[in-house]
């Protein structure tokens, strides 16, 4: 059986990277269909060797549409993605503008795939930052207990879409020259201030909130929560933008319920977890970086370590492309699972 599938934002930079990955998994796509805002309309975009022309999304786009990958932005998703569902196509939304509904399951397969059944068309995709987070601690969290999460993370650029790495690679050449650097897009598009990403860390990303967290950090508090089905789970982060281009990075602490749990127990928990690998040996230096995890769909985990003052604490070093793993790929891979399961 095939299906007829829409990519939304075919252009972008998760867009790009959806496209690759329904080719290399060789979906089984009838017609493919590209759609944008009209800024993007007409551009040409090469898929499984042809040439497709992405198309302005108008409510009449999503006739007969099975499947449709949003990543448009979340005023796109709100204005088209209801038009797809009404026309009987089951969206998966990778923007922040449905995860919180109540009646829209946010998914990461190897944590909470069974949430997928109750949807009423829209599945969101969770925030790249919490996906790869939640990958690591779903077997922790059934095997041991969580008792709380503190997350420091380190973020590519490429969170914040192709302007922003295009930034990234305009300032670094500047500073090498010994000239000015320009900065127009981080740490937020649209924002009064912006500061050089360049040589730089920027500990704001995506808007403040009222409490003084960044959006970008309550994304990471409050999806966490709600993918573990763990409301009561003490959870804070501190979200970072650093100059590197591919996948994020991220510290990790947790408390476990367990007493006595050992280092050796986790890395075996993280050795047999779908969708995780361990590259954790001090000895020979091995653990993930973001240049490594570029390009690969896994979640990368070492560094694990209990720490020194409470014997429930230990630390983590998670790693894993923002654009895959944290965006496309887990898109791509719920769309597989809906066909799996029957779930459209
Ligand atoms: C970043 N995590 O790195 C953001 C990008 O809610 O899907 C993803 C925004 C989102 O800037």
């Amino acid at each position: 059986h095939t299906y007829n599938v829409a990519v939304v934002g075919a252009t972008g930079a998760v867009g790009q990277k959806m496209l690759e990955t329904l080719e290399e998994r060789d979906f089984p796509i009838n017609q493919l269909k590209l759609l944008s805002s009209s800024r993007s309309a007409g551009k040409k975009v090469p898929f499984r060797g042809e040439e497709l022309t992405v198309e302005e999304a108008t409510p009449e786009s999503f006739e007969n549409v099975q499947i449709a990958l949003f990543s448009a932005g979340g005023s796109v998703s709100k204005k088209f993605a209801p038009e797809a569902v009404k026309r009987g196509a089951v969206v998966i939304d990778n923007t922040s503008a449905y995860r919180m509904a109540e009646d829209v399951p946010l998914v990461v397969p190897e944590v909470n795939e069974e949430d997928i059944k109750n949807h009423q068309g829209i599945i969101a995709n969770p925030n790249c930052s919490t996906i790869q987070m939640v990958a690591a601690l779903k077997p922790i969290k059934n095997e041991l207990g969580l008792k709380r999460v503190l997350v420091s993370t380190y973020q590519a650029v490429s969170g914040a879409g192709n302007e922003a790495a295009d930034e990234l690679r305009d300032q670094s050449q500047a500073f090498l020259n010994g000239e000015n650097l320009e900065a127009e897009i981080l740490p937020v598009k649209g924002e009064k201030n912006h500061y050089p990403i360049a040589f730089n860390a920027l500990p704001q990303i995506d808007v403040f909130q009222d409490n003084g967290y960044t959006f970008e950090e309550m994304k990471m508090i409050n999806e966490t929560k709600k993918i573990l089905h763990a409301q009561e789970l003490p959870v804070a982060a501190t979200c970072v933008r650093l100059p590197f281009f591919t996948s994020h990075a991220e510290s990790v602490y947790i408390e476990v319920d367990r007493k006595g749990v050992t280092v050796e127990e986790i890395r075996k928990l993280m050795d047999h977890a779908p969708g995780i690998v361990l590259q954790d040996d001090p000895a020979t230096q091995t653990y993930p970086t973001p240049l490594d995890a570029a390009g690969k769909k896994d979640v990368f985990v070492g560094r694990i370590r209990k720490d020194l003052d409470n014997e429930y604490g230990f630390h983590l070093w998670v790693v894993s492309d923002n654009l895959l793993k944290g965006a496309a790929w887990n898109s791509v891979q719920i769309a597989e699972r809906v066909i799996a399961n029957q779930w459209l």
